[in-house]
């Protein structure tokens, strides 16, 4: 593509829902810079026709291959797809990448489905509002579904999922020890339980457990409580069921990216990560070196930051 393209025409093309242009965009987003920044600006208006569905659960739960065959689906209703898989740089999906490569592979000569891998790189916060504008340029430029797989175990991969208009929480057996264990973080984030891995023993141990769990919730929770769906990804069994399921809770549930609190949320978010970017590390480091040798009290160590702030941020976004 043309590299001189400018932000109009590459725009332009975007809404046409040009592929590559979509790519380049893409692109853009990731490195977080001022001309994706600009980009989702200029594209915000043209946001909120798709479905964003968060599909969260522990490492090894079947996300990816769940994912693929959703998208299989919707592409068999003639349907177009974004798929965003967020690598939260954690051991658990170093082995995976490769294997979501491969397994996604079966779209990629299929302009409509759209994949891409999201990396946090180690920077502080900014992987949610990354993944989220990416969501912003998918829906900007018409893809009618947009799955964002994440490992629910840090909080930034839950607050991505729980942020989407549905959220799937997928389990397996094998994992069903762990319901308490993950009840405590992720189980109330659930519109939907995907019951994955239906072909092994346990999977009716699981189901008692979450209904079990839900059975605990008051009147309010339990007329909202999430549906239960059993698949198995592998096999491509009662993903038509399960998409059916997360439709309702959709219709239901609303959109979350028209709600003020949703914004509230990520304004908070992205005013921290802008402000935090405008910060050397070094300067954090330097006052946190001091705070942990007792030659300075926290207090003013935030004052002087703060400070710093003032004079660097000003003419920046
Ligand atoms: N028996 C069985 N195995 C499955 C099923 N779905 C997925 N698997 C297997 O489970 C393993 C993990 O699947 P993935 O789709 O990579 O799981 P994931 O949740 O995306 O994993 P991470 O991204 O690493 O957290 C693979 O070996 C799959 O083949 C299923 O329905 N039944
Ligand atoms: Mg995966």
């Amino acid at each position: 593509m043309d590299r001189q393209l400018s932000s109009d025409q590459l725009e332009n093309r975007i809404l046409t829902g040009d592929a590559r242009a979509l790519a380049r965009a893409a692109t853009l987003i990731e490195s977080q810079g001022e001309i994706g920044r600009r980009l989702i600006a200029a594209l915000f208006p043209h946001t909120g026709r798709a479905m964003v569905i968060g599909v969260t659960g522990p490492p090894g739960a079947g996300k990816s291959t769940l994912v693929d065959q959703l998208a299989k689906v919707l592409r068999r209703q003639g349907k177009t797809a974004g798929i965003i898989a967020v690598d939260p740089s954690s051991p658990y999906s170093r082995g995976a990448i490769l294997g979501d490569r491969i397994r996604m592979q079966d779209h990629y000569p299929d302009p409509g489905v759209f994949i891409r891998s999201m990396a946090s790189r180690g920077k502080l916060g900014g992987l949610a509002a990354a993944t989220l504008d990416m969501a912003l340029l998918l829906d900007a430029a018409g893809r009618e579904v947009i799955l964002i797989e994440t490992v629910g175990v840090g909080q930034d991969e839950v607050e991505i999922a729980r942020l989407a208009d549905v959220t799937v929480l997928v389990l397996g057996p094998g994992f069903g020890d762990d319901v308490q264990a993950i009840k405590a973080g992720i189980m109330e984030i659930a519109d939907v339980f995907a019951i994955n891995k239906a072909d092994l023993p346990g999977a009716d141990r699981l189901e008692q457990e979450i209904r079990a769990m839900q059975s605990l919730a008051d009147d309010a929770g339990r007329e909202n409580a999430a549906s239960i769906r059993r698949v198995v990804a592998t096999e491509g069994k009662g993903i038509g069921e399960l998409l059916g399921a997360i439709e309702g809770a959709f219709r239901t549930r609303g959109r979350r990216s028209a709600r003020t609190e949703t914004w509230n949320y990520r304004l908070r978010e992205m005013l921290r990560d802008s402000l935090l970017e405008n910060l050397a590390e070094e300067m954090v480091q330097q006052h946190a070196d001091r705070v942990a040798e007792k030659i300075e009290d926290p207090y003013t160590a935030v004052a002087a930051l703060r400070d710093e702030l003032s004079h660097a941020g000003s003419g920046r976004m």
